[in-house]
């Protein structure tokens, strides 16, 4: 992998660095020494990366550098705000992680070590996760005498259910990469130091979609999840006749009809 000089590389901090392989971006928290906890210029990095992610870039690969994915906020820059700077800072979060979830390409997350506080709602945001088995999930928020910031009183209740969330700010429990999983942490596990090819695999995957195809997916079915029956069955109805409408589509489904296209195979 090579570093690309890229505007939209070279405008990031140094806690963040960009790669790419091929039509796959690869973003890597990169402040290891900090457990690659979150500081205002991350923050900001990660909504301007998200915000300009290079055109023949089909899908991102978000991971952390060193032995955790992300350590959350970092809590040194909380001690001096007000409430006003409270806010406003919260709202700098949601910015950055609406641009991941409703950017432009498919975010797969892999997680490794902790994966905590706002590293756990910086995942949320992510559209795949892929847990290594040594990978945790916690909201020390309860014990810090804060709350949520980064949008997981929204996300993480949908992943995981209200009550879970709940027992977790309250008690401090933490969630192992199996068990998380079977909650609806992550969609895949694997084993030590196998996350980041795996996430890359899977990027080159959903880079081969249909850019239709992935469009929908990220911006169609979690609003549909979230709408009434009505509203999602006539949104659903509008977007197939806009994904088969779409010249793509219609050279795959040629491609099939003809014997050149791939079977599906449960692997
Ligand atoms: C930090 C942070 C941080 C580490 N902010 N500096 N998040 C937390 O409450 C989690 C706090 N962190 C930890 O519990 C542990 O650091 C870890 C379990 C993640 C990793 O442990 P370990 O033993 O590998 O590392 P360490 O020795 O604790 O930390 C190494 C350094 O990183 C150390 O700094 P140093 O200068 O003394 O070397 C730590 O101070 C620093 N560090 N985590 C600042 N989070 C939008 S709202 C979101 C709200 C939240 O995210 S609250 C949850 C915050």
């Amino acid at each position: 992998m090579s570093d690309v000089r890229h505007e939209t590389a070279n405008k990031l901090p140094s806690s963040l660095h960009f790669e790419r392989r091929g039509t796959v971006g690869i973003l890597r928290l990169s402040r290891p020494h900090k457990r690659n906890a979150l500081d205002d210029a991350t923050i900001q990095g990660i909504e301007h990366f998200f915000a300009s992610v290079p055109d023949d870039i089909k899908a991102v690969v978000l991971y952390g550098e060193g032995e955790h994915f992300c350590a959350g906020l970092d809590l040194s820059e909380l001690t001096e705000r007000d409430i006003a700077a409270g806010i406003a800072h919260s709202r700098t979060w949601h910015r950055a992680f609406e641009r991941i979830e409703f950017g432009r390409v498919p975010v797969v997350a892999s997680l490794h070590g902790a994966v905590v506080g706002g590293g756990l709602e910086l995942a949320a945001a992510c559209h795949i996760r892929v847990a290594e088995r040594s990978a945790y999930y916690a909201l020390p928020e309860g014990s810090r005498g804060i709350f949520l910031g980064g949008g997981g009183s929204v996300r993480l209740p949908r992943l995981i259910g209200a009550s879970r969330v709940i027992d977790m700010m309250l008690t401090g429990r933490t969630y192992g990469a199996d068990e998380g999983s079977a909650l609806g942490f992550s969609q895949y596990v694997v084993e030590p130091g196998a996350g980041l090819a795996t996430a890359i695999e899977l990027g080159e995957r959903i880079a081969g979609n249909a850019p239709m195809t992935n469009f929908a997916a990220m911006h169609v079915l979690p609003r549909n999840a979230e709408q009434d029956r009505a509203g999602g069955l006539l949104m659903e109805a509008l977007m197939s006749a806009i994904a088969q409408s779409d010249p793509e589509a219609k050279r795959r489904l040629h491609d099939f009809l003809e014997k050149r296209a791939s079977k599906t195979q449960h692997r």
